[in-house]
């Protein structure tokens, strides 16, 4: 696949969302060489990693595509609220078959190293199949989740049974069917995955160790009306997604929690609470900006929780939560709390009982061994970082990226790191990514890297690369405007790489919300990339004013 050829204008990593749109700009509307290589066996990034049992996007369906063709939007049709896994990966071969993509990706293929050559101004990328193909513009689509943390628990390599992470599940499925499953994790993929297996296996064990808040997604079928909705309204959906800060496809209340009283407060909770999804976070504007507004919606979902789960030993443990809700990315469920009324499914609180071994039985904690056959581990991700750090990339002067960011990620608007010429990275640290509907964040970014390659076409500019103290005034601002959400305060939180033993502590998606993050790209952009040495021409500095202004997003 892709032919013999190995010097190309553009080489891109990964085949998922990011991935495969990038490679339609440049090859179909800048008229460039370029490969898309893919270390999967197959294109939809996280989607093909992501196979564990109860796999959903939480974002709906009708928002979670593309937008930059209203073809393609109007002859695609989901089935339900939100998009499984599977529907996903049709979606997505789906349009790779519509623009013809397939004859420019290689599947099952790895980079293992990537050097930028100075004297010939280009990249040059090693694979795991002994090939060295190099290239102008070198294009990161690797995703931000797709680095699986498989915690370094004593004792794995004993247990008898099989284990598995839920990022890197198998292909062809696993049979849980008279299994005595173990599931360590409580995240948004926990959540999903418990229900799921407690509904196959003989008996699930969750391993618990810090309570989480959850929102039923009230997922179901989509009606005829609904989808014909969607078709019809294609320019209004995409100018909502667009505009909004998460790129959601619903705007976000103006009210704020305390300006309705105790009973309409309550009124508007359970309204939401019956709306479901993350449509639950839009119902005041300052959940995430005041510690005693997000308190009352804290308070509500609890006492949910309590209501639901039976047996009071466990609604104590899981709804003893202790952050603000919505600090960590707020999973959204199908009846994850009931499964704990099921009488095959036990939860363990390692706040009590921390995990002390895995043994060649099962999990064994400071109170009790708990025999299993298979473990899931449902524990996350080396975020954001993790993914472009395995990637091997050295810059100029022979400086690897892992050194230059030792203390932590450093890029201008989470778009190209310095250092590293001609190298852009789809939704790096820095950028919105995580905190926005995926494919909204992605179609901006791949659409400001194509307009960037042909503004240096257009002008003889062969290099670009940003200055450092555009960098570093970036992430100052992205920090500050952290600070402004009550995100930053949260342990363990994968935002801040503090679920990593060692990652050095940085909030690293950017809380301004898309909108805006939209609008400082483009107007730098306009104004001729400040920020960026061009060629060896410094363009000026940006100012702190180009960044500041009213940082405020609300429903982060
Ligand atoms: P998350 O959100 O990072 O959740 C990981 C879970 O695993 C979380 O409950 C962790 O507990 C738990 N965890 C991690 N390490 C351990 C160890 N060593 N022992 C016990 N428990 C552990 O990952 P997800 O996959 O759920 O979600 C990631 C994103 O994917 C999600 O936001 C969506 O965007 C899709 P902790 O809270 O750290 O105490």
């Amino acid at each position: 696949m892709g032919g013999h050829n190995t010097d190309f204008d553009a080489l891109i990593i990964g085949a998922g969302f990011a991935g495969l749109y990038q490679l339609h700009l440049l090859r179909d509307r800048l008229g460039l060489s370029v490969r898309v290589i893919e270390a999967q066996d197959g294109i939809g990034g996280t989607w093909q990693a992501n196979r564990y049992p109860g796999a959903r996007c939480d974002s709906e369906s009708h928002s979670y595509c593309y937008f930059f063709c209203e073809e393609i939007y109007r002859a695609w049709e989901w089935s339900e609220r939100y998009p499984g896994q599977e529907e996903i990966l049709r979606y997505l071969d789906f349009v790779a078959e519509k623009l013809d993509l397939a004859r420019d990706i290689s599947l099952g293929v790895k980079v293992t190293g990537a050097r930028y050559d100075e004297s010939g101004n280009r990249w040059i990328v090693e694979t795991d199949r002994g090939e060295t193909l190099s290239c102008t513009w070198l294009i990161t689509a690797v995703g931000c989740l797709s680095s699986a943390n498989i915690p370094d628990i004593p004792g794995l390599s004993d247990f008898a049974g099989d284990w598995y992470h839920t990022g890197q599940w198998p292909r062809e499925g696993v049979d849980l069917s008279g299994k005595r499953v173990g599931q360590i994790g409580t995240g948004s993929t926990g959540i999903q995955a418990a229900p799921a297996i407690a509904g196959e296996a003989a008996h699930l064990t969750v391993f618990q160790r810090t309570a989480n808040y959850s929102v039923p997604a009230r997922n179901a079928p989509l009606d005829e009306t609904r989808k014909r909705y969607f078709k019809d309204h294609f320019e209004e959906i995409r100018a909502i997604v667009r505009r909004t800060p998460n790129g959601h496809p619903f705007e976000i209340a103006q009210r704020k929690v305390f300006d309705v009283d105790d009973d309409e407060r309550r009124r508007l909770y359970e309204q939401a609470w019956e709306t479901g999804g993350l449509r639950f976070r839009a119902v005041f504007q300052d959940l995430l900006a005041s510690e005693e507004s997000n308190a009352t919606a804290a308070a509500f979902i609890k006492e949910k929780i309590r209501d639901i789960v039976r047996d009071p030993r466990k609604a104590r443990i899981l709804s003893d939560i202790d952050h603000p809700y919505a600090a960590k990315r707020p999973p959204i469920d199908t009846e994850y709390f009931e499964t704990f009324n099921r009488d095959n499914v036990d939860l363990v609180d390692l706040r009590e009982e921390p995990i002390i071994r895995i043994t060649e039985g099962g999990i064994l904690t400071a109170k009790a061994e708990y025999p299993l056959d298979v473990i899931v581990f449902a524990t996350g991700f080396d975020a954001m970082t993790g993914p472009l750090l395995r990637l091997g990339l050295t810059g100029r002067d022979g400086v690897r990226l892992d050194e230059t960011w030792a203390a932590g990620p450093v890029t201008y608007l989470g778009l190209q790191i310095p250092g590293f010429p001609n190298l852009f990275t789809v939704t790096g640290p820095g950028s919105p990514s995580v905190l926005v509907n995926l494919p909204i964040g992605i179609e901006q970014h791949v659409e400001w890297i194509a307009d960037c390659i042909a503004f240096m076409r257009e002008h003889g500019v062969t290099r670009i690369e940003p200055r450092m103290e555009a960098a570093l005034a970036w992430g100052a601002h992205v920090e500050e405007a952290a600070g402004r959400t009550l995100l930053p305060q949260v342990p363990h939180s994968w935002y801040l790489g503090a679920n990593i033993p060692g990652k050095p502590r940085v909030f690293m998606p950017y809380t301004g919300g898309m909108g805006r993050y939209r609008a400082i790209c483009d107007d730098i952009a306009e104004r001729g990339y400040p920020g960026f040495n061009l060629d060896d021409t410094p363009q000026p500095a940006p100012e702190a004013r180009d960044f500041d202004a009213p940082v405020y997003a609300p429903g982060v």
